[in-house]
């Protein structure tokens, strides 16, 4: 089982997976003005998240995933590269992430970030932001490089079978899922594009810079949650 929840203010796709035998879940991405959401429709769905996990420190919301691991008890989840503390498990590419009989794939890639992570469940890619649906992760901050991002989408990504689904970590044209044989054709940032093209491209993007930029960063290297937060819940539990 699964579900896609959507995040009007930061168009933040967030995701829950689910052992539907055993009820153990992951969240991908949990944006924090949820949070109360997340644990109604945990309690709706009889299911125990068992992982939250981060596809990158994300730059324009705040993740849910440390006040949720205080309030449920389940394990953070965000690459190694990512320079974030107090996260329960610095993932890797090749890592498994098991909840119930089911288990996620890591494989990085970065070029958004540095540290940017897909998930593989099930023939379904959860990309974060490296690969939208007919775009991509921009590449102007936190390690962002186009040549890496180009390197991980064409290498990592578009080496999968055709017919794996695509689901995003943001979408800001009203698309929730595609494949990969449809981003191949069809991505207007990739489809047909050399290397050099695609960072020239991405080089003359101007985009304004998100405008939770400089309070989402620092909160998301904490996992969300600052450290007096967290040192209250450890003292009452
Ligand atoms: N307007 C948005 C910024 C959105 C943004 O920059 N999104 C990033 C993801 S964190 C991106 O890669 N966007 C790709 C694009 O706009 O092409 C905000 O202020 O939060
Ligand atoms: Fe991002």
């Amino acid at each position: 089982m699964f579900k896609q929840l959507f995040d009007e203010v930061s168009s933040t796709l967030t995701y829950i997976l689910i052992d539907d035998e055993t009820r153990a879940a992951v969240i991908i991405d949990p944006v924090d003005r949820y949070i109360n959401h997340y644990i109604a429709l945990s309690r709706q769905l009889n299911i125990q998240l068992r992982y939250a996990l981060d596809t990158h420190v994300h730059a324009d919301h705040i993740t849910a995933s440390g006040k949720l691991r205080n309030l449920l008890g389940l394990q953070t989840g965000v690459s190694e590269l990512c320079g974030a503390e107090n996260v329960d498990w610095q993932l890797k590419d090749g890592d498994m992430v098991t909840f119930g009989r089911e288990t996620i794939r890591v494989i990085a890639t970065p070029g958004h970030t540095a540290g940017g992570l897909s998930f593989l469940w099930l023939g379904q890619l959860f990309t974060g932001d490296a690969l939208l649906i007919n775009g991509c992760g921009r590449t102007d901050f936190q390690g962002g490089d186009a040549g890496v991002l180009f390197d991980s989408i064409t290498q990592r990504i578009f080496t999968l079978p055709d017919e794996t689904l695509i689901y995003p970590g943001h979408d800001y044209q009203g698309y929730r899922v595609s494949n990969v044989a449809q981003e191949k054709l069809t991505n207007t940032r990739l489809a047909k594009q050399s290397r050099e093209a695609f960072i020239s491209m991405m080089a003359a993007l101007n985009l304004p810079k998100p405008s939770m930029i400089d309070v989402a960063v620092p909160a998301n290297r904490q996992c969300g949650v600052d450290v007096v937060d967290r040192d209250k819940v450890n003292h009452l539990t």
